[in-house]
């Protein structure tokens, strides 16, 4: 499989020659400061792929573009969409043209990943990503007042956000909306409360079926043109795999996927396998879809959860948590073997450690939440060794 490395571009504390020392030969990238819904040019393409490959002793490609985000009205289906579906399906092409043929993409309604704490404490020190279901009710009930939101969290959930909500100051609740926000990659907007909420009521009560719609229909727009010049999209599952705010989540549960690879059948409509998102689901038996749908895995994100009954959960180590990383790296490594057998004589499965912790010397540096240099260099190497230990052990190409 080949080992990546998300890079947020020139302005990424991270380097290119440090993505090099952590022994990643793929780069995966966005055009980040291009604004949502407005086309990627053939030359910022070409800019950006010269950065990470024209000095050739580092010996890196751009391998997947993550993302080529889709537009808020997208999802909302709202209004004539004409001329974003346009946009879109020219990026796509002007990718193409570069070379850059793996799309990742995801269909949130307003937010990306999501998380309640940044910065929980590790044994030891280091720092992990947290998502504590308690205070994302507290933020739902007290803070955003959503309308029915206490429907939406279980009683305990409740009583605790109360007491978290009762016990927390301005800041505490400040940095709350911070911290929810911060998923949001790159330069997109970060919204306040009453943003937040106006937002949230674009889409209108819009409910699962609603949202299942307009995923479909950008399905039928764009992956024709997928086909034609040779794109393999491939979604990223909603993190954490459940609704948000009252806003739909559909990329979410075995169902869901199967849902969306049948909505628009073709080897280019496929998935980027997320298992640290698959498995924040109280339910998702990650290593069986990774089984069921490794026919359809263009891209994969690995990393761990440690889950609570209450529908919490913490970033564990990469080979730590609940999902089963063995199992489904022996998925992906006999997949990539069949499909080096049809034929795909060089064709390498992309991977990339997703989060990591922040450890040692990661603390206090201006990296994105989530991508701290030492604690993905970390999780690249446990993969890295499961990976070849597994190919080895089985023969099969790593
Ligand atoms: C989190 C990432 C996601 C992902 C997008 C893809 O770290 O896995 O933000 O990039 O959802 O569109
Ligand atoms: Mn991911």
């Amino acid at each position: 499989m080949e080992q990546s490395w998300r890079w947020f571009g020139p302005e990424d504390a991270i380097k290119l020659n440090h993505i090099r020392q952590a022994g990643a030969t793929g780069v995966v990238t966005a055009l980040h400061h291009i604004p949502y819904g407005v086309v990627w040019s053939v030359e910022e393409i070409q800019k950006r792929k010269a950065m990470i490959e024209s000095d050739k002793e580092l010996g890196l490609s751009w391998t997947v573009t993550e993302s080529l985000p889709v537009h808020e009205a997208i999802k909302i289906g709202e209004g004539d969409l004409t001329e974003l579906f346009d946009n879109y399906r020219q990026s796509m092409r002007n990718l193409a043209a570069c070379g850059v043929t793996t799309i990742c993409y995801n269909f949130m309604p307003v937010l990306d990943w999501t998380r309640t704490e940044l910065a929980a404490a590790l044994p030891g020190g280091g720092t992990s990503l947290r998502f504590n279901a308690h205070e994302h009710a507290a933020f739902d009930v007290y803070m955003l007042e959503r309308p029915g939101a206490e429907e939406d969290h279980s009683p305990e959930v409740l009583t605790k956000a109360k007491e978290w909500f009762d016990r927390s100051s301005e800041s505490d609740r400040a940095k709350l909306l911070t911290n929810i926000m911060a998923g949001l990659p790159g330069a997109y907007d970060r919204y306040d409360i009453p943003g937040l909420r106006k937002m949230i009521a674009r889409f209108n009560g819009m409910s699962a079926d609603g949202l299942r719609e307009t995923l479909a229909r950008f399905l039928r727009e764009v992956i024709p043109t997928a086909e034609e010049v040779g794109i393999r999209m491939a979604i990223h599952p909603d993190d954490p795999p459940r609704p948000l705010f009252g806003l739909p989540r559909i990329v979410s549960t075995e169902d869901d996927l199967a849902h969306l690879i049948n909505a628009v059948k073709s080897p280019n409509n496929g998935l980027t396998f997320c298992t640290g998102s698959l498995g924040a689901g109280q339910t998702n038996n990650v290593p069986a879809m990774a089984k069921r749908f490794v026919e359809d895995i263009h891209f994969v994100h690995l990393r761990n959860v440690a889950k609570d009954p209450d529908g919490s959960f913490e970033e564990a180590d990469h080979l730590g948590g609940d999902v089963d990383m063995v199992s489904v790296v022996t998925t992906l490594l006999e997949e990539q073997k069949r499909r080096q057998d049809a034929g795909n004589d060089n064709w390498r499965l992309p991977f990339r450690p997703d989060h990591g912790h922040e450890l040692l010397d990661d603390v206090g540096k201006p990296t994105h939440p989530g991508y701290p240099m030492i604690g993905r260099l970390r999780g690249l190497a446990e993969i890295r060794g499961v990976m070849t230990a597994v190919a080895a052990m089985k023969q099969l190409p790593v």
